[in-house]
């Protein structure tokens, strides 16, 4: 189901604006940084103004998209302000500025749980992405085929969220939305190496670490991953090198939930405890990662817990064993 009740306000702000402040969820990954690129593209391809902001290090896999990214706020207001991904007020980029210097907030996203943020929502739940999305965007402001300066970033955006055109919501729809970024310059493997591969050596000794934390529970249908302090500084490796991760207790045969629980800085200074799903598709692991407080998509999501690691593994653990018994 799509929610379109935005998309004619959206529409509208865009051929009224002249100057656009374009960011992303907090900690971007490759849909979220990608759409906000491609979407700052459109719109100058329109003769607009856009500004892409985005006030934090960007992990070192994302560096490759093209696209100018301001870390403080410029000068001067906007007209609007859109915000790419994001599906909670939780998650809005630190320092958003109010509505008097931003104008309407528009928030483009594609999860299916969310919060009432966002003046304006524009959210297709059955895009494989947000960069989808964008693209539909694209085609009602007459913008198809995407402009060149948009292709790189809106494929990247594409090929993050369906694991290289793996995922199940994978379709010929999404293939040929991939074929358009192609034929616009986007170069398939520079982006399949950029976002997947091309890992420091620090990284592949995290994930020995991980895999040797390894448990295998509910008769083979959960598999069970752990990352704690001393695993990262022991292999000299960073927070950003944990990300997919958990990907790698789905690939074993029968397993139909993979969880990861992670030891994170929380904002008190003590430790929080981060929850990573991946599900098969037969269980809704966002309906899960909800009851801990969190949320994310049906085979992808997560939480974070202000309690030990242990506390918030036995909790989880509970849960998922009444739905894979
Ligand atoms: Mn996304």
């Amino acid at each position: 189901m799509s929610d379109q009740r935005g998309r004619a306000r959206a529409l509208e702000l865009v051929e009224e604006g002249r100057r656009f402040l374009v960011s992303c969820h907090r900690r971007p990954d490759a849909d979220a940084l990608g759409s906000a690129l491609g979407f700052a593209a459109i719109l100058r391809d329109l003769g607009k103004e856009a500004v892409v902001w985005v006030p934090e290090d960007l992990a070192e896999n994302l560096r490759f998209l093209p696209g100018e990214i301001a870390r403080e706020l410029p000068e001067g207001s906007f007209d609007s302000a859109w915000v790419m991904d994001t599906a909670s007020e939780a998650l809005l980029p630190v320092g958003l500025p109010g509505p008097e210097l931003r104008g309407p907030l528009v928030v483009v996203d594609h999860h299916a749980g969310h919060d009432d943020v966002g003046d304006v929502v524009l959210r297709d739940i059955e895009a494989c992405a947000t960069g989808e999305v964008v693209m539909n965007l694209a085609e009602a402001l007459g913008r198809r085929p995407v402009p060149r300066a948009a292709a790189v970033p809106l494929y990247a955006a594409i090929v993050a969220d369906t694991g290289g055109f793996r995922y199940s919501q994978t379709n010929a729809r999404v293939m040929r939305l991939g074929a358009e970024l192609l034929e616009q310059g986007a170069d398939a493997w520079t982006t399949a190496y950029e976002l997947f591969e091309g890992w420091r050596p620090e990284r592949l000794k995290l994930l020995s670490a991980i895999l040797d934390t390894l448990e295998v529970d509910c008769g083979g249908k959960l598999a069970v991953l752990r990352v704690t302090r001393e695993m990262l500084a022991r292999t000299g490796a960073t927070d950003e090198m944990v990300e997919g991760m958990v990907n790698y207790g789905r690939m074993l045969r029968g397993v139909e939930v993979a969880v990861l629980f992670w030891e994170f800085p929380g904002d008190s200074g003590a430790l929080d405890t981060k929850v990573s799903f991946r599900s098969r598709g037969t269980v809704d692991v966002a309906a899960v990662a909800a009851l801990l407080g969190g949320g994310g998509h049906r085979a992808a999501a997560g939480a974070q817990l202000p309690r030990p690691l242990r506390e918030v593994e036995a909790l989880t653990r509970g849960k998922l064993r009444a739905l894979l018994p």
